[in-house]
């Protein structure tokens, strides 16, 4: 019908390039570095970049996303904040004629698909990042804990993913029980907050779960602030790999975190010219993510952001 585009939309090789980058938040240091990633790689390259930051709100990054079609970008790279609310702004882009990027998280794919609604999504395995935070603590634990899991913002594709992937890996681990699962909203105050409160209301946890480093900072507050000691009361592990969670492994308070790497610049643009190429896109161009604990934190903190 009318105004329904059933294709998704093709790049023109140019060779310079006007690109929208939707920013979910810029309270962390995982986004700083993404957008400093995004930032330098576009200016290498000559390209303009239109950023914008939704500042942690799903409602503005979809204006952000509008505001992006009606300035007639080439590509619209998007770090969508949500699964579902992030949906109608990649139907609007497709239905302009603008291919659409996801970067780092993933979109509800009951509601939208690589190669026909989206170029592709280019990320970490979320379930695998929180299978291998969940072996960790396993090994750490042997195989008996108490677990306070500090879930990321709610409705977020890491944050569904990291969970699904450290409950299948506990599964088959009867000694290993989750006593609270709540959000901190990926956020260092929040996760503080919220794991003050748990660490209250279940004085017999043995360890915490963040699905980010910054979550964990937040949580090794709480501890301290409880008379406890993180590391040896209560055994941490998380994700993302920040220079304070490196830090953090080297002081003795957080036993591990599964990198997620927030450098996305290069693969960003590679990807975006082979799409103009005409080259076929995986519908998952994967991020491969290594693992920091005490034997590896010294040397990898010269690298870290
Ligand atoms: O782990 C977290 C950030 O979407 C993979 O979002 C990303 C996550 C990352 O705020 O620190």
């Amino acid at each position: 019908g009318a105004g329904f585009a059933a294709e998704l939309p093709k790049l023109e090789q140019k060779a310079k390039y006007k690109v929208g980058f939707a920013q979910t938040e810029s309270n962390n240091p995982w986004r700083i570095a993404q957008t400093e990633s995004m930032k330098a790689e576009a200016e290498k390259l000559g390209y303009q970049l239109v950023y914008t930051d939704a500042a942690g709100s799903a409602a503005k990054q979809v204006a952000d996303v509008n505001s992006m079609i009606a300035q007639k970008v080439d590509l619209i790279f998007l770090a969508p904040r949500e699964e579902k609310p992030l949906i109608p702004a990649v139907m609007a882009a497709k239905k302009a004629g603008i291919p659409v990027i996801l970067l780092d998280r993933n979109v509800d794919q009951k509601l939208a698909q690589a190669g026909k609604d989206y170029v592709t999504f280019i990320g970490s395995d979320f379930v695998d990042e929180g299978r291998r935070a969940a072996e960790w603590l396993i090994g750490a634990t042997n195989g008996k804990a108490k677990i306070i899991q500090l879930e990321g913002t709610t409705g977020s594709s890491p944050a569904n993913d990291r969970r699904k992937g450290f409950e299948e890996a506990l599964k088959s681990h009867p000694g290993m029980e989750i006593v609270a699962s709540q959000s901190g909203d990926f956020a260092r105050d929040k996760g503080r907050q919220v794991a003050e409160t748990l660490l209250q209301a279940h004085p017999d946890a043995t360890a915490i779960y963040a699905h980010n480093d910054e979550m964990a900072m937040g949580a090794i507050a709480a501890i301290e602030a409880a008379g406890k000691v993180p590391g040896k009361d209560i055994v941490l592990v998380s994700i993302d790999g920040t220079r304070d969670a490196l830090q953090a492994i080297i002081d003795g308070k957080l036993g591990a975190t599964v990198e997620c790497n927030p450098r996305f610049g290069p693969k960003a643009f590679a990807t975006m010219a082979a799409y103009a190429k005409g080259e076929k896109i995986p519908a998952w161009v994967k991020n491969d993510d290594k693992f920091f604990d005490a034997s590896n934190a010294r040397e990898e903190i010269a690298n870290a952001y």
